[in-house]
């Protein structure tokens, strides 16, 4: 069997996403997620341009081989970039590989390690009266662990609390917007807001908050300690983790677990991390972590330590990131959890899925492949349009991490 032709889609049903459709000379095809919220056209190019011309005429099944060559090969290796053009090439042999086999995906990596994949929904509101009625949104449509974020008073906006309650998404401007932030107000709001969650729901819900980067390690540990007795599932991304050392610090004051990792493209961005013990989630992608040949290889380092895996499963991520990730989740022996943060209509009528949500859990479906598919015509109705994700400045005008 040979790769015949390689082609990108890029489609825009409410935000942007870049598509990989890999197809050979028996007539098969198999789909790759390669979107980079806020960046998608230099993957797309990088693919067209540079990965596509290489593929061409080589052997679907080595897999393997084909994704050294797109890493090992490259001078210029890892980097956001680089690592989502992989990951979606290896995840459209993976969905080739799968349906040549005529199995569901989780079959050829080792079978079935649960019955469903627990998922968490992302609860927003303006206030903390708000998102405590969020979260029971969630928890009403059989949600078990829900992420838990609030504006706080004084700033216009913050991660996590968007326009709409149940779609969340912040790449909203053609030119990035400017948001204003002060660790000094959040570490203030953010343990009145478990505390509200913890008396109205108890202590059977998981809970789980995003920092999304913005502490320094002893902002962090500070912030870990004030929320130990609300008992959350994890404080996901507490500083940027570019200093991981960073960490070290954060663990010496807290047992407040600790997630990180969805903009991490490699095993070497966590490999300390995971070796130290210093994180007990790691959020890596199957979409920006070189696909399920590399996740594969970053999940069983993390189960030598302990690490469970809780991959990034935000609204830019596809329907195609997402069903790969429901099969590596199903097979995952150290699997945690998965984000699930819903697509809207119009995304989901373009990538038709075999996956389904009932009670808090993602179940992938049983179709050939990772189930996901593009409805190419429709998808040609929805034109690429620039959107970027904010930035952020401190009150005195300060650059900051968004
Ligand atoms: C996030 C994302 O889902 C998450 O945990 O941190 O919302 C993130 O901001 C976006 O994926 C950025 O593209
Ligand atoms: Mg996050």
């Amino acid at each position: 069997m040979k790769i015949t032709s390689a082609k990108v889609i890029v489609t825009c049903p409410g935000r942007n996403f870049v598509t990989l459709k890999v197809a050979t000379d028996e007539g098969l095809h198999g789909l790759g997620d390669a979107t980079l919220n806020g960046r998608e056209l230099a993957v797309a190019s990088y693919l067209q341009d540079h990965v596509i011309p290489c593929l061409i005429g080589r052997d679907p099944c080595q897999s393997e081989d084909i994704w050294q060559f797109l890493y090992r090969g490259c001078y210029w290796r890892r980097g956001p970039v680089t690592m989502t053009a992989i990951s979606a090439v290896d995840t459209a042999l993976w969905d080739l590989k799968a349906k040549i086999a005529n199995m569901p995906l989780y079959q050829l990596l080792g079978g079935r390690s649960r019955d469903g994949v627990m998922v968490y929904g992302h609860a927003n509101g303006e206030d903390i009266a708000q998102t405590v009625d969020e979260v029971g949104r969630y928890l009403d449509m059989g949600y078990k662990a829900v992420r838990a974020q609030s504006g706080i008073p004084g700033l216009a906006s913050t991660y996590g609390v968007g326009k709409d309650r149940l779609f969340y998404e912040p790449a909203d401007a053609g030119l990035p917007a400017e948001n204003v932030w002060s660790t000094e107000k959040y570490l203030d709001h953010i343990p009145l807001l478990f505390d509200k969650l913890r008396e109205r729901y108890g202590y059977e819900p998981h809970l789980l908050h995003d920092a999304h980067h913005r502490l320094t390690p002893v902002e962090a540990a500070r912030l870990g300690k004030s929320l130990e007795d609300y008992r959350l599932f994890w404080l996901e991304d507490p500083v940027a983790a570019e200093n991981q050392e960073g960490f070290r610090l954060i663990r010496q004051h807290t047992v407040t677990p600790l997630a990180v990792g969805e903009v991490f493209n490699t095993i070497w961005d966590c490999k300390d991390l995971i070796q130290e013990q210093l994180i007990d989630y790691i959020r890596a992608t199957v979409l920006h972590a070189g696909g399920i040949t590399h996740l594969r290889r970053i999940a069983d380092l993390a189960a030598l330590y302990h690490v469970r895996t809780g991959c990034h499963g935000a609204t830019d991520l596809s329907p195609v990131c997402m069903g790969a990730a429901l099969h590596f989740d199903t097979w995952a022996p150290n699997f945690g959890i998965q984000e699930y943060m819903r697509h809207s209509r119009e995304t989901d009528e373009v990538f038709p899925h075999a996956y389904r949500f009932r009670d808090g859990f993602l179940y992938p479906g049983e179709a050939p492949g990772h189930g996901v598919d593009i409805d190419e015509k429709l998808a040609a109705k929805f034109p690429y349009q620039r959107a970027c994700l904010p930035v952020n400045r401190l009150e005195d005008g300060t650059m900051w991490n968004w």
